[in-house]
């Protein structure tokens, strides 16, 4: 089977699940576990922030940003397909009181003019906003790179209003990989960011949510308790990371190249809409106009040729390319979409 529904469906390869069975572990709730200690030094090392905290998920990693930044019955400025107005269960609502006031954006981007126009005026009437958030790339969007001027200008725009920024970097490292910009280029410019192992860089679980804050990573730490995410020996999962980081984030081009080749065959099809350029990292999305199959036909047609996709709503389709999909899976692919959907 080819499994391009997420790149989250990664295996840990065989040098990985190695250095996880090596790994020295300690109790992680007495910050004692030496493996976690070391992927969080790494981590902030590498993308310039003074702490990382390992967090199970990327979802978990989101909504410990938007309690540390906001009070209940404040508001945060999201784009409105982000993953945490779509994915995370209405967590920012449940968890942490706050409304989300979503922004439609291109492509999964929003620019700084409408963050300009979304941040709520200081009058006694008006929810106040208390926390700006990002994606990228984002996924949503069709993974989509923000342009770090883009970026800049947001963040003029947040601090004239003295407004915190939480990046979700679920996929950061692909952005980085295909823009080659140093990590700490786009961490600079958010208060906190968090970014997933369990994605492209293909560890079986964990995110690390970084910040310069250290009152703040306190406050998380605390939370991360709460919200039942602090692990005792993680150094196993963390061991994975640390692999995921020194051998994983080279190789995500790749990925890219694959997700182009899928693109470029998918347009040859004339019931496809999907813009080659578009697609800037590993995520295709696409939409089928006009075919005689339903969209869960579809999928369920891919499948039976040995294809996995996922619908995302109305016309729309997502095929992720990962580490585990090889040049001739994609070739695979390739044939297997033109049979299904061919003419
Ligand atoms: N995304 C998953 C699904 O939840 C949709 C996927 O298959 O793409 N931020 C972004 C941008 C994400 O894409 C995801 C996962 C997360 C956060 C959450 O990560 P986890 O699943 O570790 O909580």
């Amino acid at each position: 089977m080819i499994d391009l529904r997420s790149d989250t469906v990664t295996k840990p390869t065989d040098a990985m699940r190695k250095a996880m069975a090596r790994a020295e572990v300690g109790d992680d709730v007495y910050g004692e576990d030496p493996t976690v200690n070391r992927l969080q030094e790494m981590a902030a090392t590498m993308f310039g922030k003074k702490a990382a905290l390992f967090v199970p998920s990327g979802t978990m990693g989101n909504q410990l940003a938007i309690r540390l930044h906001t009070q209940p019955g404040q508001e945060v400025i999201v784009e409105s397909t982000a993953h945490i107005v779509r994915y995370e269960q209405g967590a920012a609502g449940a968890l942490a009181g706050v409304q989300l006031h979503w922004v439609t954006g291109n492509r999964g981007l929003i620019s700084p003019e409408q963050v300009e126009a979304a941040v709520r005026p200081k009058e006694p009437h008006t929810i106040q906003t208390a926390l700006i958030c990002l994606e990228n790339t984002h996924n949503s969007g069709g993974g989509t790179i923000y342009p770090l001027a883009t970026i800049e200008r947001i963040r003029a725009v947040a601090a004239s209003h003295g407004i915190p920024m939480h990046l979700d970097g679920a996929r950061l490292f692909n952005a980085i990989a295909a823009t080659t910009l140093p990590p700490a280029s786009y961490a600079q410019h958010f208060d906190t960011l968090s970014v997933c192992l369990s994605k492209g860089l293909g560890a079986p679980a964990g995110s690390l949510l970084m910040m310069n804050d250290l009152a703040l990573l306190d406050k998380a730490k605390r939370l991360r308790r709460m919200y039942g995410g602090a692990m005792r020996q993680a150094g196993i999962l963390a061991a994975a990371g640390i692999y995921a980081l020194d051998h994983h984030i080279g190789r995500l081009k790749t990925d890219h190249d694959h997700a182009k080749r899928l693109a470029r065959q998918l347009q040859q099809i004339s019931t496809i809409r999907i813009n080659v350029q578009d697609v800037d990292t590993n995520i295709v999305i696409f939409e089928v106009i006009g075919h005689r199959l339903s969209p869960s036909a579809i999928v369920a047609a891919l499948k039976q040729e040995g294809l996995l996709i996922n619908a995302i709503g109305g016309n729309r389709f997502r095929a992720v390319t990962h580490l585990d999909i090889s040049s001739a899976m994609t070739e695979e692919a390739c044939k297997i979409f033109t049979r299904v959907l061919g003419d």
